[in-house]
């Protein structure tokens, strides 16, 4: 990847080597908590029903909705919401000069499309796992360099409650075949990349709230179950160039909106 030339410069170059080593890089304390608590509060507004839901998809864990279990409260049954470009708050997530500068670093470039928004819940009492997987797998944008994730922590993430795993330096390789795990209970479109080195390291990310990651969409990763009784949410994005080429034979799970940013500068 060429030196970043646009945005301003919030990651310094070690930070620039360890995604390009590695495939992601944490940036502790991106966002402050009053930006964690206007999400989180905004995703007790949207599950319960207190704010215009729009065209979001507001998704039950899959063994709540075949009623494995029946959790007391609201925010226990809930895997993610996903597509939330209509809804003003999260969005500013989206749009933040923080992740922004970021983005157009990482992936030199300063004309970005966002092509999916979520913010995931792994609720307590549920399996909620996630499986190693390839994000490329969802995108039809080519190539995979000028593509990157954002995931932020709104809860504290720790092993125990199931926080982002990785498999460090996968992104060099290609996107792999996936399959669905054999496990009884798995979330909608949660795949699992087949024929990686199974005893590769995995590097579990634990995180603060507004601690925030970005990764390449060819690294492997996933997040384990929340053996706890706390939350775990984070908030999260994927970007692409609008340089992209889109290679619509390359789109396996229906599209979404795409659509340019404008950013949000502070
Ligand atoms: O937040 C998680 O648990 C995993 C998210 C993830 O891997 C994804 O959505 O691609």
């Amino acid at each position: 990847m060429s030196e970043p030339v646009v945005g301003s410069r919030t990651l310094g170059p070690e930070q620039m080597d360890h995604y390009r080593e590695h495939g992601f890089v944490v940036v502790p304390g991106l966002y402050g908590l009053d930006d964690v608590e206007r999400y989180r509060s905004r995703f007790d507004e949207i599950i319960e029903g207190r704010v215009e839901r729009g065209k979001m998809l507001v998704m039950k864990d899959v063994m709540v909705a075949k009623g494995a279990v029946s959790p007391e409260e609201n925010w226990q049954r809930i895997a993610k919401i996903q597509d939330f470009e209509d809804d003003p708050v999260l969005m500013e997530y989206i749009r933040d000069s923080r992740t922004m500068d970021c983005v157009e670093q990482i992936i030199d470039s300063h004309d970005i499309l966002s092509i999916h928004t979520m913010l995931i819940n792994k609720p307590p009492g549920v399996d909620g796992r996630h499986p190693l997987h390839q994000d490329l797998l969802y995108f039809p944008f080519r190539p995979a360099e000028k593509i990157v994730a954002s995931w932020t922590a709104l809860d504290r993430c720790t092993k125990e409650n199931g926080c982002l795993v990785v498999v460090p330096g996968t992104h060099k390789g290609e996107l792999l075949e996936h399959e669905n795990p054999d496990w009884e209970y798995l979330n909608l479109a949660y795949f699992g990349a087949k024929g990686f080195d199974a005893n590769a390291e995995r590097i579990h990310l634990e995180m603060e709230p507004g601690d925030t990651v970005f990764f390449h969409p060819i690294l492997i990763h996933g997040s384990g179950r929340n053996r706890t009784a706390r939350p775990r949410k984070s908030i999260s994005a994927h970007y692409a160039s609008a340089e992209c080429v889109t290679n619509w034979e390359e789109l396996r799970f229906g599209a979404r909106t795409y659509r340019r940013v404008e950013r949000r500068d502070r």
